[in-house]
């Protein structure tokens, strides 16, 4: 079994901390997205401080060791918001920094959707959506059948969820009472082209999720307190799947890109770029 030294969760996470590195990590992704001149801004920006509640203070990993088979898994199925993934993954040492500023580059370790061949930390290449509940679910199967201590976290879109899969995997979980498994919905409201209310609307969210036999959970996604206490809730859930539907904005942290459909895949310009760094407080 692991040594309480060598395991996170972090001993009493300081909420000034996080926050702080979520500055950092914001920071990152202005700056890896101006200098590739693409990829998605606004998804990564609303799922920042979900991440660094779960890298930081909550998942249970070694990054000098990222087979270690006891460690939790992480599946990013909104895999379009690989730069936050990557931005934290950078910070906690399973890459050198410096690698950021290679984000798409033809070579990179850090291509545009995560790619386990690549990417140290990333568990499964993703991207295409609607696939990570159904890979969680199996990882969670093969966890519980290995007898190992490992919980199974998933991000995924609000927009995502429209895909008929996840429902199919929504029922599988309940079905197998995965309760090693949590799932964290970013729910932005916004989708690649609009509201997800005017494209395919979602409410009543969490009943459906409760419906469908899952331990459901809300929260506000950029608040550290309500999403650490809602991941200790699940993680104290027993004999069915957790939901987390943490409500965030859409290019969070900088006003210009905040509740913005249009800055879903697009790249800051200079001038934009520049008030997101005056923003964030660049030093
Ligand atoms: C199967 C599939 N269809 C379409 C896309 C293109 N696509 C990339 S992001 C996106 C919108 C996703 O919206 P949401 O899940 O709400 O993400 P967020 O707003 O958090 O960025 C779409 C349609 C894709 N990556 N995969």
């Amino acid at each position: 079994m692991e040594t309480a030294e060598t395991a996170m969760p972090l001993a009493a996470p300081d909420l000034s901390r996080l926050q702080e590195i979520a500055r950092q990590v914001r920071l990152d992704i202005i700056e890896m997205l101006y200098r590739a001149g693409s990829g998605h801004l606004g998804g990564s920006l609303s799922a920042t401080d979900i991440l660094v509640a779960l890298f930081f203070a909550e998942m249970r990993a070694r990054p000098d060791d990222h087979c270690w088979p006891e460690r939790d898994r992480f599946i990013l199925s909104k895999g379009h918001g690989a730069p936050a993934l990557y931005a934290v993954l950078a910070r906690l040492g399973y890459f050198p920094r410096e690698e950021l500023a290679s984000l798409r580059q033809f070579g990179s370790i850090l291509q545009g959707h995560p790619d386990s061949g690549c990417t140290p930390g990333v568990e499964i290449p993703t991207g295409s959506l609607g696939q990570g509940l159904s890979i969680a679910n199996g990882l969670a199967l093969a966890t519980r059948l290995n007898h190992l201590p490992s919980r199974i976290y998933v991000l995924l879109g609000d927009g995502e969820i429209q895909e008929g899969q996840i429902w199919e995997a929504a029922m599988s979980a309940a079905h197998y009472r995965l309760d090693n498994l949590t799932a964290i919905v970013d729910r932005n409201r916004l989708q690649i082209d609009g509201r997800t209310a005017d494209v395919m609307s979602l409410e009543p969210l969490a009943r459906k999720w409760q419906a469908f036999g899952w331990h459901t959970l809300e929260t506000n996604g950029h608040d550290f307190p309500g999403l650490l206490a809602a991941l200790k809730a699940c993680r104290a859930s027993r004999g069915r799947p957790s939901v987390i539907i943490a409500h965030t904005v859409k290019g969070k942290g900088v006003s210009l890109f905040e509740d913005q459909a249009k800055y879903h895949g697009v790249v800051p310009n200079e001038e934009e770029y520049r008030q997101a760094l005056k923003e964030l407080g660049a030093s």
